[in-house]
C-alpha cells in the first residue's frame, strides 16, 4: 500500500479522499491554491503545498506545478478527484512517467472510453445497447442527412471529445441538421481541439440511469448497481438516488451486466461509471463512460456499504478487489441532494461570500460531505457546490421524510443556497411518485 498520496483537487472531494487515505493509514498531502489556504482539506491534510493563484489554469489544472508539489512531498501517488485533471489522459501519462501512480484507470482505457465514437463502437461490438445513428464519425453533411432520414428525426449531434453535453445540437429537419453539424464542430474544435462529431437518434422524455463499476488490475470487474440521476437542471445533477425507483430487478441485472461487459472489453480498472439514457418505454441507450469517481458516489456507498474511494486507493496500489460480485447487495434506499451556493431567485447565480453560521444535520442514516464551516469564505473561482447531504433509510418514502427533516435542520447563513429548492422538491408529487424525466426541473422552474 502507498505511504503518502497527493490530492490534486479541492473542496468536499479533497476532504473525502483525505479521510479515505487516513482510514487506510496513508498520509495525505494537499496541493492547494491561494484561494483555498483556509480550507478544510488543507487543515486536515498531513502536509499542504501551495501550487499557485486562484485561477484553475495556474493551480488545479497546472500539471507542471502539481507534479513539482508531488516531487517535493515525495508521494507515491496522486488522486485527481473529479473535474479538473481527473479525465485528462495526458496528466495520467505524465504522472506515471514520473513514477507516481495516477489513482485512476490506465491511460489507454481513459483514451478509448473518453472518445465517444470509439466507446460507442466498442459498445456495439459487445452488445451494449446504444441509440441508432452514424457508423462512427460524420464524414460529410450529405451522408449525415441520409442517416437522419433512415433513423428519423429528431436526431442529436454529439462531439466525440465532448462530455457533459458540450458540442451537442438537436436537429428536427435536414436544414437544422446541416447547420447543427457546423455549429457542433466549431464548438467542439474550440472546446477540445477536436471537431469530430457523430449522429444518433434523439431519445425524448428520457431518464438518466448510471451504473457504478469497480475493477482491479488483475482483471476482476464488479458493478455496485445503479443510480438514478434524472433530477437535473442545465445538465447539472441536483438529486441522485439508488436504487433507481422505476426499474425491475430483471432490467437492473441486464443493465449492470452490460456495463460490466463494456468496462471489461476496455481493460478497465479503478472506479468508473457507465451512463445510460432510459426511454419512456424503459429501453436503455449508452450515453458515455466517466473514468473517475463521481460527485454522487456516496449514494452507492450507502446502499452497498462499500467505500469506493478506499477501494480506488487499494486498486491503484495493485491490490485485488476485497469482495466478489455476489457479495454486493443493495440495502435500503439512499438519496443525495447537492447544496450549491446559488440564488434560485436570480436564475441560480453563484453566491460567493463568508458563511457566518453553519450547522449541519445529523442523526441515523444522515451523511454530510462538505469542506464548509462557520467562518468559511466561499471563493468565487470554483464551482458552487458547497455540500452534499445524503440520507440512507430502509425505503424511498422514509429517505424522503429523512431528507425533509435534515434539510430543515441545515443552516447556512447568510449565503443563498439550493436548500429551499430541495425542500420544495421533496414535497413535489411528481418527484414523490418518481414520475419525472431529464427536463422535469427545468419545466417546473419555467425555463
Ligand atoms: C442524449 C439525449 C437524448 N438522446 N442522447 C447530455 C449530456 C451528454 N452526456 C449526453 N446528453 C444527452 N444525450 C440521445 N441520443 C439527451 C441528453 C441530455 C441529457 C442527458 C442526461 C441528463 C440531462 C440531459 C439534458 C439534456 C440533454
Amino acid at each position: 500500500m502507498f505511504s503518502r498520496i497527493l490530492i490534486a483537487n479541492r473542496g468536499e472531494i479533497a476532504v473525502r479522499i483525505i479521510r479515505a487515505a487516513h482510514d487506510l493509514g496513508i498520509e495525505a498531502v494537499a496541493a492547494y491554491s491561494t484561494a483555498d489556504k483556509d480550507s478544510k482539506h488543507v487543515r486536515i491534510a498531513d502536509q499542504a503545498i501551495c501550487i499557485g493563484p486562484p485561477a484553475p489554469a495556474d493551480s488545479y489544472l497546472n500539471i507542471a506545478r502539481i507534479i513539482a508539489a508531488a516531487e517535493v512531498a515525495n508521494v507515491d501517488a496522486i488522486h485527481p478527484g473529479y473535474g479538473f485533471l481527473a479525465e485528462n489522459s495526458h496528466f495520467a501519462e505524465v504522472c506515471r512517467s514520473c513514477n507516481i501512480e495516477f489513482i485512476g484507470p490506465s491511460v489507454e482505457s481513459m483514451r478509448l472510453l473518453g472518445d465517444k465514437v470509439q466507446c460507442k463502437q466498442l459498445a456495439v461490438r459487445h452488445k451494449v445497447p446504444t441509440s441508432p445513428g452514424s457508423k462512427g464519425k460524420i464524414e460529410d453533411e450529405a451522408n449525415a442527412v441520409k442517416t437522419a432520414k433512415e433513423i428519423g428525426y429528431p436526431v442529436i449531434i454529439k462531439a466525440a471529445a465532448g462530455g457533459g453535453g458540450r458540442g451537442m445540437r438537436v436537429a428536427h429537419n435536414d436544414m437544422s441538421l446541416r447547420s447543427g453539424i457546423k455549429a457542433a464542430r466549431q464548438e467542439a474544435e474550440a472546446a477540445f481541439g477536436d471537431g469530430t462529431v457523430y449522429l444518433e437518434k434523439f431519445i425524448e422524455h428520457a431518464r438518466h440511469v448510471e451504473v457504478q463499476i469497480l475493477g482491479d488490475q488483475h482483471g476482476n470487474i464488479v458493478h455496485l448497481y445503479e443510480r438514478d440521476c434524472t433530477m437535473q437542471r442545465r445538465k447539472q445533477k441536483l438529486i441522485e438516488e439508488s436504487p433507481c425507483p422505476v426499474i425491475s430487478s430483471d432490467e437492473r441485472e441486464k443493465l449492470c451486466k452490460a456495463a460490466v461487459r463494456l468496462c471489461k472489453s476496455a481493460g478497465y480498472y479503478s472506479a468508473g461509471t457507465v451512463e445510460f439514457l432510459m426511454g419512456s418505454d424503459k429501453t436503455f441507450y449508452l450515453m458515455e463512460v466517466n473514468t473517475r469517481v463521481q460527485v454522487e458516489h456516496p449514494v452507492t456507498e450507502m446502499v452497498t456499504g462499500i467505500d469506493i474511494v478506499k477501494e480506488q486507493l487499494s486498486i491503484a496500489a495493485g491490490e485485488k478487489l476485497s469482495f466478489s460480485q455476489k457479495q454486493v447487495k443493495q440495502r435500503g434506499h439512499a438519496i443525495e441532494v447537492r447544496i450549491n451556493a446559488e440564488d434560485p431567485a436570480k436564475n441560480f447565480a453563484p453566491c460567493a461570500g463568508t458563511i457566518e453560521h453553519f450547522d449541519a444535520p445529523g442523526g441515523p442514516g444522515v451523511r454530510v460531505d462538505t469542506h464548509c464551516h462557520a467562518g468559511y469564505r466561499i471563493p468565487p473561482n470554483y464551482d458552487s457546490m458547497i455540500a452534499k447531504l445524503i440520507v440512507h433509510q430502509p425505503t424511498r418514502d422514509q429517505a424522503i421524510a429523512s431528507l425533509k427533516r435534515a434539510l430543515n435542520e441545515f443552516t447556512i447563513d447568510p449565503i443563498k443556497t439550493t436548500i429551499p429548492l430541495h425542500a420544495d422538491l421533496m414535497r413535489n408529487g411528481n418527484f414523490i411518485r418518481s414520475d419525472v424525466d431529464i427536463n422535469f426541473v427545468e419545466r417546473l422552474l419555467g425555463l
